[in-house]
């Protein structure tokens, strides 16, 4: 058994890497159908606590099932859409350097897809799972085989539905663990032993309703979509909600031990301050990636994004809160402002009369705390950077409104219906195929129309102007809608400045790459100057991430090297504004040979 057992709220997810796969044949019963497809199988114990690898187990599942499950909350009974019934879902767990394959089975009656969100999907783009990107969508009755390599990467990463909404619900950890032999964790407790317990926190958005109702509510009357109706700690908005009390998410822990806390915000559209009465936390790692130790009394941790800590139980035995509730950054936008809490209890049993201690929140607006906090992270190591750019480029990010045409629903503001955009393309999904599939096909030339996509994505703005002015005129709030990509050479180094734009409302975005883990160089407020700002890169030992918070009518400059040939999309992680449009993709050539080319697509690909 590991050392999960406080994971209390989701049941646990076992699967068989290529390693225990080839023991088991080496050793046993493996049922030999199995054995000839070379399959790695992923199990599903129906138990309320511990994660478990490497371990057969005779009552399996070989498949991940979505499909409907029916949850109380808020007092109210809902069927929702699950992965094998669980909410949040199955926490996957695995060594650095294992290769998996996910039998994805849908039963539900939306179509859906699987990311792996942060998995580099070397060669693998076809197992990347955003909808009409890398993959047409699962329809119902159908499935699909995800199979990929985690390598390179450790700490803690997640997988989520990347099809409309549905990964309101269909969300879970992915954990990578130090492959055992060959590296550890470059942190310990006081004792100079590795964290006692890991626990996983998954933060979500829980909505009163079917949130697909939801956002196709919004996309048909063009107003923005309902805000949420609690926040939750592993499924459970906890004690400060009506009808929650019984469900509140509780971690046992133990005096004087030091645990890492493995901390997911997989809400919507909230980005999150997150405080734990009475104790610090030592950020460790971010987006599997290590960072250098930094003690905090508050996270600030945007839809994507995961930070690890550390926190040592050394105060009074007793109950403490963990607390979370929104940064909400953009003015007059209505948000979600409740706060929801889960109970760390090293009390011994008993005083669960007293109310646990309650941590300070930082206010809804606190943008200096948010940055401060983003702007402390620094990698463990020295980054491997290349000291050439071969891609400079320069992307606003911003929401914007669409004019009224005739025979539409405009119920935003003064008749129009929001928009969003980078450099003020409004990214439209194709609907026949994915851009990978065609791009693999040969289906998009730049010139030709009528193709799936164009390669013409600006590496600019169309008009330069002051982007976070505080009246941006009238006329540069309509983007253009489009299918665009941008396409790099193999091993083109790039670097994006991702500018914010203060047209509509200015709001911090959180902007992710997929296939890829980028250094954070510098962000700031304001427009981009590179006569100035770029002397504040740190080119010593900046994060990396994939996932970048742009500071609030501010920018920030990341780098990386095209090395994953494929299509990757980079988008805003609130789904309110992926949905208006607030998205691209790069389209990565193939390099020189096999291993530097993506692999031919999988035969059980889905069709449209
Ligand atoms: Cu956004």
């Amino acid at each position: 058994m590991s050392s999960m057992s406080s994971y209390s709220s989701s049941s646990s997810l076992l699967l068989f890497t290529t390693t225990t796969l080839l023991a088991l044949l080496l050793c046993s019963q493996l049922q030999l159908s199995i054995a000839k497809e070379q399959y790695l199988e992923f199990v599903v114990i129906d138990a309320i606590s511990p994660i478990i690898t490497h371990h057969s187990n005779k009552q399996l599942t070989p498949s991940m099932q979505i499909k409907e499950a029916s949850v109380t909350r808020l007092c109210r009974r809902h069927s929702i859409m699950t992965v094998n019934g669980q909410f949040p879902g199955p926490a996957v767990e695995v060594s650095e350097g294992d290769s998996l394959m996910v039998r994805v089975t849908n039963r539900g009656g939306y179509n859906v897809t699987v990311h792996w969100h942060g998995v580099r999907q070397m060669r693998t783009g076809w197992s990347d799972g955003p909808e009409f990107v890398t993959q047409c969508p699962i329809r119902p009755g159908g499935s699909y085989t995800y199979r990929f390599t985690v390598a390179g990467q450790e700490g803690t990463l997640w997988w989520h539905a990347h099809s409309s909404w549905l990964r309101a619900t269909v969300h879970g950890a992915l954990l990578i663990r130090p492959r055992a032999g060959v590296s550890a964790y470059p942190f310990n407790d006081a004792a100079g032993k590795p964290p006692a317990r890991e626990i996983p926190i998954l933060l979500g958005e829980w909505w009163d309703m079917n949130p697909i109702d939801v956002v196709r509510t919004a996309t048909r009357t063009g107003a923005a979509p309902n805000i949420s109706d609690a926040l939750t700690v592993n499924g459970q908005p906890g004690d400060l909600y009506k009808c929650s009390s019984n469900g509140t998410t509780t971690f046992p822990v133990k005096s004087g031990e030091t645990n890492l806390l493995r901390f997911i915000n997989a809400a919507l559209n909230t980005e999150l301050f997150v405080s734990l009465a009475g104790h610090t936390m030592t950020v460790v790692g971010a987006d599997a990636s290590y960072t250098k130790p930094y003690a905090t009394s508050v996270l600030m941790i945007a839809p994507g994004q995961t930070t690890d800590v550390l926190v040592t139980f050394d105060q009074p035995p007793g109950r403490y809160y963990l607390a979370a509730r929104a940064y909400a950054s953009a003015q007059g936008v209505p948000f979600d402002n409740t706060t929801t809490t889960a109970i760390f209890d090293y009390g011994g049993g008993g005083s669960s009369s007293t109310s646990p201690a309650m941590p300070t929140l930082p206010a809804y607006n606190d943008t200096p705390t948010a940055t401060s906090f983003t702007t402390s992270l620094r990698g463990l190591r020295k980054a491997e950077l290349p000291s050439r750019v071969d891609e400079s480029l320069f992307f606003t990010v911003g929401v914007g409104l669409f004019n009224c045409s005739g025979g539409q629903s405009c119920g935003g503001p003064n008749n129009t219906r929001f928009a969003a955009s980078i450099n003020n393309v409004s990214f439209v999904l194709p609907s026949t195929t994915s851009i990978l599939q065609a791009h693999y096909g040969g289906g998009g030339s730049p010139a030709s129309t009528g193709s799936v996509f164009t390669a013409d994505f600006p590496a600019n703005p169309p008009v330069a102007f002051d982007y976070t002015a505080q009246n941006v005129s009238r006329a540069l709030w309509q983007p253009v809608p489009g299918t665009k990509v941008y396409r790099l050479k193999y091993g083109a180094a790039v670097q994006v400045v991702l500018q914010g734009t203060n047209i509509f409302a200015a709001e911090n975005h959180p902007i992710h790459l997929h296939g890829y883990d980028f250094y954070i160089l510098a962000e700031g407020f304001g427009n981009f100057d590179a006569a100035t700002d770029t002397a504040k890169f740190n080119l010593d030992d900046p994060p990396m991430r994939n996932t970048v918070a742009v500071p609030v009518n501010g920018w920030a400059v990341i780098r990386f090297v095209a090395d994953n040939p494929g299509v990757w999309l980079m988008h805003c992680h609130l789904d309110v504004h992926i949905t208006w449009g607030l998205a691209m993709a790069f389209l990565v050539d193939d390099g020189v040979g096999e291993l530097q080319s993506l692999e031919a697509p999988p035969a059980d690909l889905p069709i449209c």
